[in-house]
């Protein structure tokens, strides 16, 4: 077990800079109003709050421009994930669960390699639509929260610009699985090929079941089943009928259920190290319902992590 004494610190990630919509940097605001910190205390959790965020002013130098290395928001995106990066250590350093609550999931880059600088055996389930694994050169978009694992495994590397100097690159091709791709771009699907990353679509959660896939997937990255894991969950995995108010929404994803199975999955393994939620964005429900179901899933995604089962 890798939090016996069940400390856990929310880490805000109020930020956009990784995507051009607005609204994504609200997700821990509407999450932390829903009750997340006393839902956490209920099963047992002691919690701190902490903003690494606080009084930086990130969002307003927001621009759609890309660079001369064909990306957006090189400067600020960097500058945001250090600061989370050196959050979520410092939670780990003091035996506390990081639970990161974004904003995009360009921290994506921050959270992983915190993880892995704190233990080195860590492996990562990142549970999403998208691949994630843009580079600089592979992007069409330029938007970084398609990019974060290629900074972390190195990929590419020529074509990263140097403010991203700081990311370590300590994130082994053998040591991330996917659940829940079903919008993958070629350039990527490329990239999983050459280093044969394993990845579960939405054809394997259909073909083999939730329950088999999760299991595959640790099978993939730790199958001793002795190292801690970092679970990267993009809420926009479970399909947009539950989880309406997100950025890039694709048909054809998780059933709710199927989503909170694979965070209570990893939860009865006791190997969860650290987890983010991200991509929530209050913004684009376009109804109050919407934007109760989405809140209410991500909030439902972090219990299940922590243990809450209904027996
Ligand atoms: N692959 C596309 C890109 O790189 C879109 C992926 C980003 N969307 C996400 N990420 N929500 O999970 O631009
Ligand atoms: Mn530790
Ligand atoms: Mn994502
Ligand atoms: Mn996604």
């Amino acid at each position: 077990k890798f939090h016996p004494n069940k400390k856990a610190t929310i880490i805000t990630a109020p930020f956009s800079g990784g995507q051009p919509k607005g609204g994504v940097e609200l997700g821990p605001e509407y999450i932390l109003n829903a009750g997340f910190e006393k839902q956490a205390q209920a099963l047992g959790w002691e919690t701190a709050v902490v903003h690494p965020l606080a009084n930086t002013d990130y969002e307003s130098k927001k621009t759609d421009d890309k660079d001369s290395y064909g990306i957006k928001n090189t400067s600020i995106v960097s500058q945001c994930c250090e600061k989370i990066h050196t959050a979520v250590k410092s939670a780990l350093d003091s035996d506390s669960l990081p639970i990161t609550v974004g904003g995009d999931h360009s921290i994506g880059m921050a959270t992983v390699s915190a993880a892995l600088e704190h233990n080195p055996d860590a492996c990562v389930l990142w549970i999403d639509a998208h691949a994630d694994i843009n580079t600089p050169k592979t992007t069409d978009s330029g938007n970084l929260h398609g990019c974060p694992i290629s900074f972390v495994m190195g990929i590419d590397r020529e074509s990263f610009p140097p403010e991203f100097s700081w990311v370590p690159e300590n994130l082994k091709p053998n040591k991330i699985a996917y659940i829940g791709l079903r919008d993958v771009d070629e350039g990527e699907k490329a990239i999983l090929k050459k280093y044969n990353i394993p990845a579960f679509s939405m054809y394997h959660v259909d073909k083999y079941g939730i329950g088999k896939v999760v299991d595959m997937a640790l099978d993939a990255v730790n199958p001793d089943r002795k190292n801690p894991i970092h679970l990267s969950y993009d809420v926009d995995a479970i399909d947009p009928s539950f989880v309406p108010a997100t950025g890039t929404r694709v048909e054809g994803g998780l059933s709710l259920r199927e989503g909170l199975f694979i965070a209570e999955d990893v939860a009865q393994t006791g190997l969860l190290a650290s987890i983010d939620i991200v991509e929530t964005n209050p913004l684009l429900a376009e109804t109050e319902e919407h934007v109760l179901d989405t809140v209410s899933a991500a909030c439902a995604i972090g219990r299940c992590a922590l243990g809450q089962t209904l027996l």
